[in-house]
């Protein structure tokens, strides 16, 4: 609180009236903006809290709910909403009701796999799932993952991640996300939501919202977290753009987010959880802190926060017993305690885990290591989804003169750091350990919970095996790890190839009648710190000292987040480069499908690749700065230019756009057809009407129809993503709008067709607090990626 204070000194605020108790929760500090300075300062305060709304979808969870709940004491109501030490894998326990024998939630991480824990598979990562632009893929990944933790006895998932959205180039965990693109990402986390909680599983949506770096992401003494300022049209169209998605999905959980935005840490930020969450999206869902991510008592339980993980060391004490004593001293409304039980318990039913549930935490002990009953999550019928996912996010960037696919080659080179499995042990992670600690020999725990003073740098690549996820609670890793140079050697047995390999060298000897140098390398990522640069020269040299040697060099690169390749992408002997990602488990057996030809390529860049780092409007994160030393601010200045929509304004020329990517085949496109659906359509839309989850309801109804055809003109069967750009007028000169990933044989078409909704075709309207579509003329555009788009035509409102 004392930040509080001084934050309001500092901003030279005139006090804004703050109702009894909200205090806290508020924060505001008045902007200071001038002409020349587009600070934000202030959070508007929302209040009270609504109560779940319990409708549509929700309405039997919540009848069920509300009777469960009326059942309870308040004590009992407390004591869920808060994390209890946990002896199993769980990240994090809920009380429980022992007399009504409710069973208390456990909650695990992450959106890319079950966390820290044995028999479970090691999904593809978020970035990956991104770069294959498939619904289907996302849903089903989503699915089968929801099963697994299922079959652990885990009520929570913690994730998908969409926050952070890539707005810092360099941001530590980018990767766990999908796409910079809101559109993409929010059409991918409706999949992956739909998924994991068909599946059983509660999805918690994360971080709520900018978490867009991981410097000064926590409260480090006396320095605040990093403060967020956005704008609302950018928080709209751009930030909050996914989580309406996820909300329409029916999330059943919300976490918030470490920062602060417009200088209100998030879990206690009324106007983003009672205003843009609760009322305008009309989330049914409860709202869970990132851990230890509470700052204050009372008055975040009246900002709309639900539940605070993981332990008693918390602002509403041990079992909560601080609510009980508001609610007795009329600080808090009983209502509030009881809509906060609701919201979990309704969660808890509206996911099916009333009934036949596993035990909590089963088969997880929190120290693997122990003697504990194996229980086999993966569901043999998840195989070849774990690889279909794996192959489905490499992109194939460069392939001069059909280099690619590999032909049974006589003699191969393989070189890298990154070809071979991890060079360490896998021994088996203990609970509360970053998983891949002995992966990396880089531990994160430390910075994980933020009490360090300083960020120890992650190491810009992982030397010490081929990297399959990034770091932190993220990081997934299942029960092996098919490497690429094993992959390799399995072709070679199949092919009669000769091998040769040296992954230790920076300057590998090349046989000089060698066919193929296959070079693998990595960018590496994690939470905890951000990263340090978009490249290593450790692993360019790597590459130009083969290619010095090797007129047909084949680079494979597994980043965890935009990497560049300038500095040796026109080299004439490097014939073919994937950005390959991070592509779990099955990570080498995906590789050789790719390069050998089984699979054509058909992923597509989920984010720009620059020529150079100073080409990104929001390179490296905001440090504290001036008279913020202690007060750190990130202000979004950018607003929704960032990424290609930035590119495309400045008239930068990208190494390779977003939506890029090739294919062994070749695609042609036509046939454009652009047709508004039928109905008049009024431009205006009331604020506030027919809210469902996700938003006004009429925002999702078709306006017009696109269609056009692909035709697959070259020799091989493949997927192509037909992506489809819209200017709306006065915004940026393309966004996003549609994507529709088909499979095409040879020689064959495909209809394309995308259906445009209100809200794809709309503004936020600051003034109006509404969507509202623009009068004129809309640009439309059909193509392979976001500067290939040879249909083009127009929509008139
Ligand atoms: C507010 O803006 C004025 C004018 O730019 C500047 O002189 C002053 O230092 C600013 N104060 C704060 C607290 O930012
Ligand atoms: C942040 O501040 C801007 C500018 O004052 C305001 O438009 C926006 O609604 C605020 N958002 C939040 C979440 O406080
Ligand atoms: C609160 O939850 C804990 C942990 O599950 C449990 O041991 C305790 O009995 C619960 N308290 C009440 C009042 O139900
Ligand atoms: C996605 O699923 C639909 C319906 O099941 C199917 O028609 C389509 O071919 C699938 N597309 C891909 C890329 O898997
Ligand atoms: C109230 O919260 C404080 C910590 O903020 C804690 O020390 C105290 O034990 C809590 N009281 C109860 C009854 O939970
Ligand atoms: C009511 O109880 C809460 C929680 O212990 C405490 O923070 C607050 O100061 C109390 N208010 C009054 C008026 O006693
Ligand atoms: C591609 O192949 C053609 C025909 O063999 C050759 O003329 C050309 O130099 C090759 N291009 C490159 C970049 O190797
Ligand atoms: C590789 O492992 C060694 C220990 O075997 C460790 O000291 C080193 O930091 C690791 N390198 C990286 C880049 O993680
Ligand atoms: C390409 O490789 C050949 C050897 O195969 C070498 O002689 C030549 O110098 C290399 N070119 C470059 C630009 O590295
Ligand atoms: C980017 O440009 C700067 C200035 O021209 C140059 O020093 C730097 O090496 C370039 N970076 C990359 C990755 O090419
Ligand atoms: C590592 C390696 O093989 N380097 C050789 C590359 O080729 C030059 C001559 O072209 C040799 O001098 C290097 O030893």
């Amino acid at each position: 609180m004392v930040a509080v204070k001084m934050m309001r000194q500092l901003a030279q605020v005139t006090a804004t009236a703050v109702l009894v108790g909200e205090a806290a929760a508020q924060n505001s500090a008045q902007a200071n903006i001038t002409s020349d300075s587009y600070f934000y300062g202030q959070s508007p305060p929302v209040y009270p809290s609504p109560q779940q709304p319990g409708i549509g979808p929700w309405a039997d969870a919540h009848t069920k709910a509300v009777a469960l709940v009326a059942q309870m004491t308040p004590e009992e109501r407390a004591n869920i909403t808060v994390g209890f030490t946990t002896t199993t894998g769980c990240s994090g326990e809920t009380g429980s009701v022992p007399r009504l024998n409710w069973p208390g939630l456990c909650l695990l991480d992450s959106g890319n796999g079950v966390r820290n824990t044995d028999f479970v598979n090691g999904w593809s990562s978020g970035i990956h799932v991104g770069a294959s632009f498939n619904r289907n893929l996302s849903y089903e990944r989503a699915f089968y993952m929801g099963g697994e933790f299922k079959t652990k006895g885990v009520h929570v998932a913690l994730g998908p991640a969409i926050g952070p959205l890539g707005r810092v180039a360099e941001g530590g965990r980018n990767w766990e996300g999908f796409s910079v693109d809101p559109y993409l990402s929010g059409q991918l986390v409706y999949e992956s939501v739909k998924g994991i909680q068909e599946a059983g599983v509660t999805a918690t949506t994360k971080h709520f919202i900018a978490n867009e770096q991981e410097l000064n992401r926590n409260p480090i003494r006396e320095v605040a977290s990093l403060s967020s300022n956005i704008d609302d049209k950018t928080m709209h169209e751009t930030y909050l753009w996914p989580f309406a998605d996820a909300v329409r999905a029916g999330t059943g959980a919300i976490m918030c987010s470490y920062n602060r935005i417009n200088n209100s840490y998030a879990s206690q930020n009324s106007k983003l959880l009672n205003g843009l969450l609760k009322t305008e999206l009309g989330f049914e869902g409860f709202v869970v802190t990132d851990w230890g991510a509470q700052h204050t008592g009372i008055a975040s339980a009246l900002a709309g926060l639900d539940m605070v993980m993981p332990n008693s060391r918390n602002y509403w004490g041990p079992n909560a017993g601080n609510l009980t004593i508001a609610v007795n001293n009329g600080s808090m409304e009983d209502s509030r305690l009881t809509d906060m039980a609701v919201r979990i318990v309704a969660s808890w039913y509206q996911m099916g885990q009333d009934e036949d549930f596993p035990e909590l935490g089963v088969g997880m002990p929190r120290n693997i290591l122990a003697p504990h009953a194996i229980v086999d999550a993966r569901n043999p019928v998840a195989s070849p989804i774990v690889l279909r996912s794996a192959l489905e996010g490499h992109v194939l960037v460069k392939n001069v003169n059909n280099t690619l696919p590999l032909n049974k080659p006589k003699i191969i080179g393989v070189f890298g750091y990154d070809a071979p499995a991890p060079s360490r042990y896998n021994v088996g992670a203990q609970s509360g350990d970053t998983p891949n600690r002995w992966q990396f020999g880089y531990d994160s725990v430390l910075n994980y919970l933020g009490f360090l003073s300083t960020t120890a740098p992650a190491p810009p690549f992982a030397a010490n095996g081929t990297l399959t996820s990034g770091g932190g609670s993220g990081a997934a890793l299942g029960a092996y790890i098919s490497a690429p140079l094993d992959a390799i050697q399995q072709q070679a047995y199949l092919d009669g190839t000769q091998v040769y390999w040296d992954t230790i060298s920076a300057n590998p000897l090349v046989n000089g009648a060698t066919d193929a140098c296959l070079v693998f390398i990595n960018a590496f990522a994690s939470e905890g710190p951000d990263r340090t640069a978009l490249y290593d020269d450790y692993s360019d040299a790597l590459v130009q000292n083969v290619a010095a040697n090797c007129s047909n060099t084949i680079v494979t690169i597994h980043n965890a987040g935009i990497r560049l390749i300038d500095q040796w992408i026109e080299n004439p002997n490097v014939t073919a480069v994937i950005f390959a990602h991070l592509p779990g488990q099955d990570s080498g057996r995906a590789a050789v499908q790719i390069l050998y030809g089984l699979e054509s390529p058909s992923g597509k860049l989920p984010y720009t690749v620059a020529k150079n780092e100073s080409d990104y409007n929001v390179l490296k994160p905001d440090q504290p700065t001036g008279q913020y030393q202690r007060f750190p601010q990130g202000d979004f200045i950018e607003g929704v230019y960032h990424d290609y929509r930035d590119f495309d304004r400045k008239n930068i020329t990208p190494r390779y756009e977003f939506g890029f990517g090739l294919s062994y085949t070749t695609f042609e496109f036509a046939d454009l057809s652009v047709a508004k659906a039928d109905g008049a359509v009024s431009t205006y839309l009331p604020p506030g009407s027919n809210i469902i989850e996700g938003g006004v309801a009429s925002l999702h109804d078709v306006l017009a129809r696109v269609t056009a055809v692909v035709h697959n003109t070259g020799d091989v069967d493949a997927m192509e993503v037909a992506q489809l750009y819209v200017g709306i007028p006065g915004g940026p000169v393309r966004q996003l709008r549609g994507f529709e990933k088909v499979s095409i044989a040879a020689g064959d078409s495909a209809t394309v067709s995308f259906d445009l909704v209100r809200k794809d075709l709309s503004e936020w309207s600051v003034e109006e607090q509404s969507w509202v579509l623009q009068e004129g003329n809309y640009n439309v555009y059909v193509g392979s990626s976001s500067r290939d788009l040879p249909l083009t035509g127009t929509l008139t409102f």
